[in-house]
């Protein structure tokens, strides 16, 4: 059926239209005729964005592992579903079919079941990039659990507060993780986090690098005994449509990260309909998706929108520089990869490394590249464009978040002509709208302001764990009905949408989101620093770089100030991990501050990227002379 896969530029427009004149009924129609329900919906949309509420499907039943894996079984049961290269290339890779995903995610769920899960619980998970942890996520909504997966990269203090926040009761870790030459203590790494987590009463340790680890009796258990152990069927625990699906985390410019709630069966119709669409997905084809599972992009588009279209999903261990630079390609060419999605901060190193590497492997399996995370900058897309598309793969920059589950904006390949860093058009049943400074709706084209989205989409989170206040103030207080993004935008003369960045103290490094208040609440910890500012400077690699400013406390000892910036990266690297660490730090008598005493961060964000040209007026600052005096000690 066409609505379900467009195929050229006016069918878009057509079917766009649609999906906005009569969303329930363009919605309904995709969710019948693709997916398997247990029970069907009283009503497609029910919404009250004031309070805010929403729901789809509301009334039907479903559980969105039989729409993964067991519907495929008829067709696809020896298709691979989960194609596993690890991180030494010398190492075999894995082709995990759909019948043997089936067995494994049941036996896995098995396991959680004798270890006491049910319906309803939080599971949180902290595992590398290896098929256990996509088979992890499954077994959690096969029975009803609610998955929490914590980025292998963070710390033991963002653990334990994640961990904590939404009282998860069993952990599934691993010995340890393989990152290029390096190994990393996982588990090490778990064991400290729950020493401040009394609610967690088991931890499932899956073996990986085959380390001396220590296990505490009772709590500790090796996952594989009680996998052979496990019988290999498990029947779908039946999940209403609004039952949350997984809690992940995001970092907000203020406070605690939030837990954003998904819910079952608004996000399986968006991310598989995205999917299909956006990849021009064919059951052919081999999708890879560089990011990692611990975030929005692997959750969606390694794992269940590839799942969901019966694909062959690739899940790869290891870091582009290992053992060489041209890894990449080297993946892309032994696999035939036909979908390549990963982030500018990779395509910017990468870049960096010329031509050479890339132009030594057989590419022309590729028909699609996509990018995410962060604005694609002019030369990496044209980098990009050229030497891994050779002009032939369209490049679809899909901007998206966390929130909002699915891909927002975004080309769909040979359809809508792209243009160099620009999202360009909404997706199917998007509607996105700009906001003056004043509030008002910005009507016309070639206009820029602040992003929001007028109407619900079936994928968009609906609360912040165990804080429906703040998910109220951050997303629905800004502009009365809408929901507000935190990213800026302009709109060009025929429609389409280029994303200026975060108009709030959000820094995207790596594509990592960060905000600048937990960083600054870390540095504070130290106990020679009176105050600190955070704030981002472009970067050639990362995007965005992180360069605080810190003042110390008056005690008349002189300090070295060397030490004091690797205590500083010290106690970052404890408390939230090694990517929120400072590339530069300079020491300051004080700090810009309003009259109202708040940071003028605007100034310290000019400073940092040295464009101090027009500074605005500082005459109005408690103490405008400290300007003069950063700027002439900038590091
Ligand atoms: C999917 C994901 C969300 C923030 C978002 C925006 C930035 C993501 C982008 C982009 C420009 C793109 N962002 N994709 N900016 N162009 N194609 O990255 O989710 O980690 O929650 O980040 O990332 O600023 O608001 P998340």
């Amino acid at each position: 059926m066409s609505n379900y896969h467009i195929k050229h530029l006016e069918e878009y427009y057509q079917v766009y239209r649609k999906s906005v004149q009569e969303p329930e009924k363009f919605w309904e129609e995709i969710a019948e005729e693709h997916f398997l329900w247990q029970k069907r919906w009283d009503e497609v949309l029910s919404w009250d964005f004031a309070k805010p509420e929403i729901k789809w499907f509301d009334g039907a039943e479903l559980n969105i592992t039989e729409n993964c894996i067991d519907r495929h079984l008829a067709t696809r049961s020896d298709k691979t579903a989960i194609l596993f290269e690890p991180n030494d290339p010398n190492d075999p890779t894995e082709h995990i079919t759909y019948k043997q995903l089936h067995e494994r995610v049941n036996k896995m769920a098995n396991v959680l079941k004798s270890q006491g899960i049910s319906k309803g619980d939080r599971v949180c998970i902290y595992l590398p990039m290896i098929p256990e942890l996509a088979i992890s996520i499954l077994a959690c909504a096969r029975i009803g659990a609610i998955h929490s997966v914590i980025f292998a990269g963070f710390s033991a203090t963002a653990i334990a507060s994640r961990v904590n926040d939404s009282d998860c009761k069993l952990v599934i870790t691993s010995d340890g993780s393989y990152r290029g030459a390096k190994t990393i203590d996982l588990k090490g790494i778990v064991d400290e986090a729950l020493e401040s987590c009394p609610g967690v009463h088991t931890s499932l340790v899956v073996k990986r690098i085959n380390s001396d680890v220590s296990m505490k009796a009772g709590r500790d258990k090796w996952l594989q005994p009680l996998l052979d152990e496990a019988s290999n069927t498990c029947e779908i625990e039946i999940m209403k449509a609004e039952d949350p699906l997984f809690i992940l985390y995001t970092s907000g410019s203020t406070g605690q990260p939030k837990g954003m709630v998904h819910t079952t069966a608004g996000y399986m119709v968006y991310t598989a309909y995205s999917f299909k669409n956006v990849f021009q997905y064919k059951e052919n084809d081999v999708y890879w998706c560089t990011a990692d599972i611990g975030w929005i992009t692997g959750h969606s588009y390694i794992v269940y929108g590839p799942l969901l279209n019966g694909a062959t999903t690739v899940m790869f261990e290891g870091v582009p520089s290992y053992p060489d630079f041209g890894r990449f390609w080297d993946i892309v060419q032994k696999h035939k990869v036909t979908q390549f999605y990963t982030a500018p901060t990779a395509i910017r190193a990468l870049a960096r490394q010329g031509t050479e590497l890339v132009n030594e492997y057989d590419l022309s399996s590729l028909k699609v590249l996509g990018s995410v995370g962060e604005p694609i900058n002019e030369e990496a897309w044209h980098w990009y464009n050229d030497n891994v598309g050779k002009n032939k793969s369209p490049i679809v920059d899909t901007w998206w978040q966390t929130e909002t589950g699915g891909i927002m904006i975004t080309p769909i390949p040979f359809v809508t002509p792209t243009k160099p860093t620009y999202a360009t058009l909404p997706f199917i049943g998007i509607q996105p709208t700009l906001m003056s400074e004043s509030g008002e709706e910005l009507m016309d084209n070639q206009v820029e302001g602040k992003l929001c989205i007028k109407f619900p989409w079936p994928s968009m989170a609906r609360t912040i764990w165990a804080n429906h206040k703040r998910y109220e103030e951050t997303y629905f207080s800004t502009y009365k009905n809408k929901y507000f993004t935190g990213d800026g935008a302009l709109r060009d003369e025929v429609g389409y949408y280029r994303i200026t960045g975060r108009v709030d103290d959000v820094i995207i490094v790596s594509g990592h989101n960060l905000g600048t208040a937990p960083i600054e609440d870390a540095i504070n910890e130290h106990p020679a620093v009176a105050e600190s500012a955070v704030v981002g400077f472009p970067h050639e690699v990362k995007g965005n770089a992180l360069y605080g400013y810190v003042t110390l406390k008056d005690t008349g000892e002189s300090r070295n100030q060397e030490n004091l910036q690797k205590e500083i990266n010290q106690i970052i690297t404890e408390h939230i991990g090694p990517i929120a660490k400072l590339d530069k730090i300079q020491f300051t008598d004080g700090l810009p501050k309003t009259r109202s005493g708040k940071i003028m961060r605007r100034i310290l964000r000019k400073i940092a990227s040295k464009d101090t040209g027009d500074l605005g007026d500082t005459s109005t600052l408690q103490n405008p002379e400290i300007v003069k005096d950063i700027m002439d000690n900038v590091v």
